[in-house]
This record gives C-alpha cells, sequence and structure tokens, in this order.
C-alpha cells in the first residue's frame, strides 16, 4: 500500500497544466455521474463559485467563468479578472460549491467579489450586468442529477457471485462490504478472517463489471463455482451480521444480445484474446468450452496447465476477444505461445499445424462505437490487476473499442487493454466526487525505449 502515501500531495490541476491539459471528456463515460448532462457544460459557462480570495470570516461567493475543462475539473476566472490568470482556481464541477448563477440569490449567500477585483472595477454592478447578459450557466437541477446518479442498489450484506481471484475460471459467493461511487468492495464468504478480525480476501470491481452476476447465475449459464467452505466462520464481519441478502439479474447490466443464428463459436475454435492475468497482452487463443446465454470459456494456447482452471469466461459481446488476424491488422504485437517467432509465425500455417478452424469473424463485437477517445486524453483508471487501486492513467492507444491504457510514473508492463466502455474508467474528478482514494503517479515516467525490466512485476492472479 506504499504509494497511498504520496496521495496528499496530488493535484489533479497543477498536474494537467504541465502534461498539456489533455483530458477525457466526461460525456465519455457512459457510466459516470453527469455523462447525459455533460452537452450543458462548456467553456464559457458562467457559475457562482466559493470566493477564496477574502478576508471574510463567513462563505461567501463570486461569479466566475469556465476557461478550461478536463473530466469534471473545471479552471474557473472570476469576474472582473479579464486576461489576468494569476487567480484562476481549478474546480470539480460535480462537488457542491459550485452552483448555477441566481443560486446564491435563491439561497440568501452573499455575492462578493475578490478583494483584487473590487480594488480596482469601481461599479461592479453594472460591470457584472454587462458581462452576465447572453450567458449562460449550469442547469438549476444539475446537484439532484448528480445525486441521482450516485444512488446505487447495492448495500452492505447484498450476496453475488464473483470471479474467485485465487481461481480465475470459477466463480465464488461474495458478500457487499462497501459501495464507493458504484465500486464494490466484496468478501468472499468463506475468505476467512485473520486474528483480530481483518478480511483475508477481498475483491474489488463497478457493479456494472462483467466479473459480478447475481447469485445463481453460474448454475444457470454452467460456470463451475467454487463449493463454500462452511468451516470458515465470517460472522463476526459487519457486512455478515446482517440478514444476508441475494441480489437479482435486475441490479446488473443488460449484456447485449448475442447472434445466434446458425452458427456460434465451437470448441477448438481459435481467437485472439486479452490475456486476463496479463492485460496488456493479446494472445492465440481457443474456445474452450460453450457455456449458456452466449458465454464462452477461453484458454491461451501452449500455456494451460491442462486441467481448465485458467481457463477464463468471456461473455461472445466482450471486447477482449477478438476475429484472428485483429492484432497483425491493427498493427498491435500479438501474443505467441513459447516457441513461436513473430517474424515466422502466421495464422494460416498455424490453423494448418493444430488443424484448427478460426472462430467466423462475425461473431466478434469489434464495432466502432464512435467513443470519443484520443491517445494523450488523461483520466482515473483501475488497475484491474488490483482493482482496489484508481490511478491516474493515460491513453495511449484507440484500436476500435479497445483502449490501451497507461499509469503515469509505471512501466509499460502495467499497460492495460480495456474497452472504452469498462465500468472500470472514470473522468479526472471521479474520485473527488465519490470519496474514493486516487493512486497519483509513483514518479516521472520512466525513461522511454529502453530494455523492458523484467523485476518489475506480475502473473499474479489479479
Ligand atoms: N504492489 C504492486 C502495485 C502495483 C500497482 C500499479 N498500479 C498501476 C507493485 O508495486 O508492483
Amino acid at each position: 500500500f506504499g504509494q497511498d502515501a504520496t496521495l496528499a500531495g496530488f493535484d489533479w490541476g497543477s498536474y494537467l497544466e504541465k502534461s498539456g491539459l489533455l483530458a477525457a471528456p466526461v460525456s465519455c463515460f457512459r457510466h459516470a455521474p453527469l455523462c447525459a448532462q455533460w452537452d450543458d457544460i462548456y467553456v464559457g459557462l458562467k457559475v457562482e463559485v466559493l470566493n477564496t480570495h477574502t478576508a471574510l470570516p463567513s462563505k461567501v461567493y463570486w461569479i466566475a467563468t469556465v476557461v478550461q475543462l478536463t473530466g469534471y475539473k473545471a479552471l474557473l476566472r472570476y469576474e472582473g479578472f479579464e486576461d489576468d490568470d494569476s487567480h484562476d482556481l481549478w474546480c470539480n464541477i460535480g462537488t457542491a460549491d459550485v452552483h448555477p448563477i441566481g443560486w446564491c440569490a435563491v439561497n440568501s449567500k452573499l455575492l462578493v467579489p475578490p478583494q483584487a477585483v473590487h480594488r480596482h472595477i469601481k461599479d461592479w454592478k453594472s460591470y457584472l450586468m454587462g458581462r452576465l447578459v447572453g450567458a449562460h450557466t449550469l442547469p438549476v437541477d444539475f446537484h439532484v442529477k448528480m445525486a441521482d446518479s450516485l444512488r446505487c442498489t447495492f448495500r452492505q450484506g447484498v450476496r453475488v457471485e464473483v470471479v474467485d481471484r485465487s481461481q480465475v475460471s470459477r466463480t465464488r459467493l461474495a458478500v457487499v462490504d462497501t459501495v464507493i461511487g458504484g465500486r464494490l468492495r466484496l468478501l468472499y464468504e468463506d475468505g476467512g478472517l485473520g486474528p483480530s478480525g481483518e478480511v483475508l480476501s477481498d475483491f474489488w470491481c463497478h457493479t456494472q463489471s462483467p466479473l459480478v452476476h447475481p447469485v445463481g447465475w453460474s448454475e444457470r449459464v454452467g460456470h463451475s463455482i467454487k463449493e463454500t467452505d462452511v468451516n470458515v466462520n465470517m460472522g463476526s464481519h459487519p457486512a455478515f451480521r446482517k440478514v444476508l441478502q441475494n441480489s437479482v439479474p435486475d441490479q446488473f447490466k443488460k449484456l447485449r444480445t448475442v447472434y445466434l443464428g446458425n452458427t456460434f463459436f465451437e470448441e477448438g475454435m481459435k481467437l485472439e484474446a486479452v490475456d486476463p492475468l496479463n492485460l496488456g497482452n493479446i494472445c492465440v487463443a481457443s474456445v474452450r468450452k460453450l457455456l449458456l446465454d452466449g458465454y464462452i470459456m477461453v484458454g491461451i494456447d501452449g500455456v494451460e496447465i491442462g486441467d481448465g482452471s485458467d481457463w477464463f469466461c468471456y461473455h461472445a459481446s466482450s471486447h477482449a476477444i477478438l476475429p484472428v488476424g485483429y492484432c497483425e491488422s491493427n498493427d498491435i504485437p500479438l501474443t505467441l505461445p513459447p516457441g513461436y517467432d513473430n517474424a515466422t509465425f502466421t495464422w494460416a500455417k498455424y490453423l494448418q499445424e493444430t488443424g484448427s478452424l478460426a472462430a467466423p469473424r462475425r461473431l466478434f463485437n469489434t464495432d466502432d462505437v464512435g467513443h470519443g477517445f484520443n491517445p494523450g486524453m488523461k483520466l482515473e483508471a483501475v488497475d484491474l490487476m488490483e482493482p482496489r487501486l484508481v490511478c491516474v492513467a493515460t491513453v495511449r492507444r484507440c484500436v476500435g473499442r479497445l483502449l490501451l491504457l497507461h499509469f503515469d510514473g509505471w512501466e509499460p508492463e502495467f499497460d492495460q487493454w480495456v474497452d472504452c466502455q469498462s465500468p472500470e474508467i472514470y473522468p479526472v474528478g471521479w474520485c473527488e466526487i465519490t470519496g474514493y482514494q486516487l493512486q497519483p503517479p509513483i514518479g516521472p515516467e520512466p525513461p522511454q525505449g529502453q530494455e523492458r525490466s523484467n523485476t518489475s512485476k506480475k502473473a499474479k492472479p489479479f
């Protein structure tokens, strides 16, 4: 947990100023609060905001204009400063101290200009009238919408089925402990408690994550589920003391219906798949088993243990499975089975050698969705290998619906491919709004173009 300590010093505003003021707009993140309202938020908007340049003891406000917008963070300039940026302040549009024009009047709050403006503008009342004519402001119901979008149907004591982090091919029963910003801290029902009651095994994911399911899901689709060890007693933990309540399908994201015509995936078919334990790698892979409802189990060629315990469940509509040749046609390095060489590998030869078929291209959900992300944009992203952590990140590449995310300050080995609609990526400022802890970059970017170090990471399940 070492890097948590550096949090105190991190400020998105000055970080963005140093790195080029580019962040993915809130409208890119469908699951994020205010996404649907974001068309109404733009540079030039005027708001009422806390006046931090006053000697008065009580809270007073002043009018300001949005001069930059990066995620939820807006750079505001108080009225009166005109072209002078020396008093600009970064503010989170999603937090409570930014209001529509008129809010102070309705709520009997005082509008007081910052001292520096007061000095050089004599008649600021008529100055302000001039500035406000024709100006746009936040919608009046902005904060109500905000609160609505943070509501969540999950709470402590709700039971779910979620991937077992110690064996990714199966699910396991777990209970919600905490909910922050739609993200769940889940405790495995037989995860065990340490000597002082501490949880020994937990898992974090968003309520819309493809890794979490209603109780009964595994049995219904034919996915394997760990039998709960009844000898482990979790009763002394608050999450287990409540009357436990099973989650139901309505609480989960509806998946797109998959094409179930004459052809579907078949056992043995080859494809390219994001490695669930090395999310920066797209590998040569095989369909190992068909489940119901459009789910398939996939194994990575050449590295399978052989007992199926390293297979991974993907829905047919998942971004993480791709047709053969996808990497080549998009200039992504394909991770080959051991013994193969990038200089000589071809899919045609490999299919022939292994006597297998490529899964038909039309079965994959590779439609371009026009997502709005671009390389260089900053965001807050879950490190899916340690899904408790929401980190400062940058979009490195965009390929179809896939985004290659880089965690600022970390080696490129930590980069991860995610779907543009992943519920585990958030606009800049999301942590501040939801109260989730943000992991800042651990340091400056590691030097580029050097040998990849192979000491730093990985191959640990989540
Ligand atoms: N314990 C891990 C943390 C890695 C987190 C990286 N997040 C981008 C390590 O230090 O290797």
